[in-house]
């Protein structure tokens, strides 16, 4: 047990080599867990990040990481954000499968073991399987052919997933992916703080929490607050049985979010790259191009001018969520915005409320502004920077051509790893590591950043 992991200085000629071991050691056959203790099972978005790392190494191996999750897709497309390892303890990790109660309520869930939660995570894996894809053009025959091969297997069910995605979490056709819970990436972000004020806790079954074993500092994970509203938010699930026309008609917490919105329309791009290399049918290709624009329109209309940032929806509510969060940097990760709009983007990312803050030990991203009321620099979501994000808007701004500011965020984001090692989040201030040591997504975007410069 820690109250934070030691900060592990690593020389930089050793990172990929550490990365490389942390991956191996996380590794439990066909997928890898996020940390080792603290995350157990499968993760859906760390896997699409841990993929991304995993193609530096064996694309064959990326390759089924991916493959590993989308065995549990769900009959509606939706990929779960857990898969939860049938070879652990129930109680290692609350809530288990048994408080999800999947596969006995939702008649989309796949038939268990492995048991999934019934919620989802952003959609990088259409990126990832890019990535894959790339790296493999730099390997031999087989390995290319076996990429191929992969594109063609998996992309049925990526379109099946972004469909999901543009359905039945978006039945407004806005272009914005609709969350059910903030268990959907940055859990405890200020972002979801007004939409769960509103929402009243009911008779709600006890619960043992795991995660306060694992890191005894309570101030770096979410509150009993919180922890009490996001079961409230299952037990309220699992009352609609998971079935997401019951959930809009009925349920509390309903928000566009802006990164996920984001993340969906770089996966699209990805995706039609994908289907223009296996050659997947016009029709696919033009339903792909309308998510793309779709998206690019939802996030157009949720620009906050004052604020210079893109915001959240509370759908209940009818209002914008006006906190300054990584999440507002979604039309970045987006692409092609008018020249105005990214000029405006960019000066708020390089103002003092993000990376020219002057307290900031290295100029990477907190996940919440430190101007902001909500900010808290050591707990979770609410202000530490998360090297994964770090590296979202690091390959957003190579997307967008702005080549300088990317050179600069890499090489902040590696010192970083190489002063205190491959930490989950970590205070931006102090630059204490935070969280689990040795987050596989962590060490996974390092082996990229490395291979960008050819040093791995
Ligand atoms: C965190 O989320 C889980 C719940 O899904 C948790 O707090 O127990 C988040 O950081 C999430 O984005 C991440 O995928 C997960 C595993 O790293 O941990």
């Amino acid at each position: 047990m820690t109250g934070g992991p030691t900060p592990t200085p690593i020389a930089p000629a050793d990172i990929a080599a550490s990365a490389a071991a942390v991956l191996r050691r996380n590794d439990l056959g066909g997928w890898t867990k996020p940390a080792p203790r603290l995350y157990p099972h499968q993760w859906s978005w760390d896997s699409a990040f841990i993929a991304i790392g995993l193609a530096h190494l064996d694309t064959r191996r990326a390759a089924m990481e991916l493959r590993t999750l989308f065995a549990s897709q769900w009959a509606t497309g939706m990929v779960p954000h857990i898969v939860f390892n049938p070879d652990i303890p129930l109680g290692s990790y609350s809530p288990g499968p048994e408080r999800w109660d999947c596969a006995n309520l939702a008649a989309a869930a796949p038939p268990a073991p492995p048991h999934t939660s019934g919620l989802c995570q952003p959609p990088v894996h259409a990126i990832a399987a890019w990535r894959i894809w790339e790296v493999a053009q730099h390997g031999d025959d087989p390995a290319r052919d076996d990429a191929l091969t992969f594109l063609r297997e998996l992309y049925p069910r990526f379109l099946a997933w972004h469909r999901y995605l543009a359905t039945r979490r978006d039945p407004e056709g806005s272009g914005l992916v609709t969350i059910f819970h903030p268990w959907s990436g940055l859990d405890n972000s200020p972002r979801w703080d007004p939409v769960l004020a509103a929402i009243a806790v009911g008779d709600l079954p006890s619960y043992t929490r795991s995660d306060t074993q694992h890191v005894v500092d309570t101030s770096q994970r979410p509150t009993t607050e919180e922890y009490d509203r996001y079961l409230w938010l299952v037990e309220l699930l699992k009352r609609a049985r998971y079935d997401e026309t019951v959930v809009y008609r009925s349920y509390p917490f309903l928000v566009k979010d802006v990164l996920f919105s984001g993340i969906l329309v770089a996966a699209n791009e990805a995706l039609l790259a994908i289907a223009a290399e296996i050659k997947a049918p016009a029709d696919d290709r033009r339903l792909i191009t309308e998510w793309v624009e779709r998206g690019r329109r939802g996030l157009e209309g949720c620009w906050d001018p004052e604020l210079g940032l893109c915001l959240d929806q509370d759908v209940r509510a009818g209002t914008p969520v006006r906190d300054r969060t990584i999440g507002g940097f979604a039309p970045l990760v987006a692409g092609e915005m008018a020249p105005d709009r990214r000029a405006a983007l960019l000066e708020t990312m390089d103002s003092p409320a993000f990376l020219g803050h002057p307290q900031l030990r290295w100029p990477v991203p907190p996940s919440t502004s430190p101007d902001e009321s909500g900010f808290r620099p050591r707990s979770y979501w609410r202000g530490p920077t998360w090297p994964f994000l770090t590296w979202l808007l690091w390959w957003s701004l190579v997307r967008a051509d702005e080549t300088e500011r990317a050179a600069r965020l890499r090489r902040a984001a590696l010192d970083q790893i190489a002063t205190v090692g491959f930490a989950e989040y970590v205070e931006p201030f102090t630059g204490e590591p935070l969280g689990s040591a040795d987050q596989s997504w962590t060490a996974a975007v390092a082996l990229d950043w490395l291979a960008a410069d050819g040093v791995s």
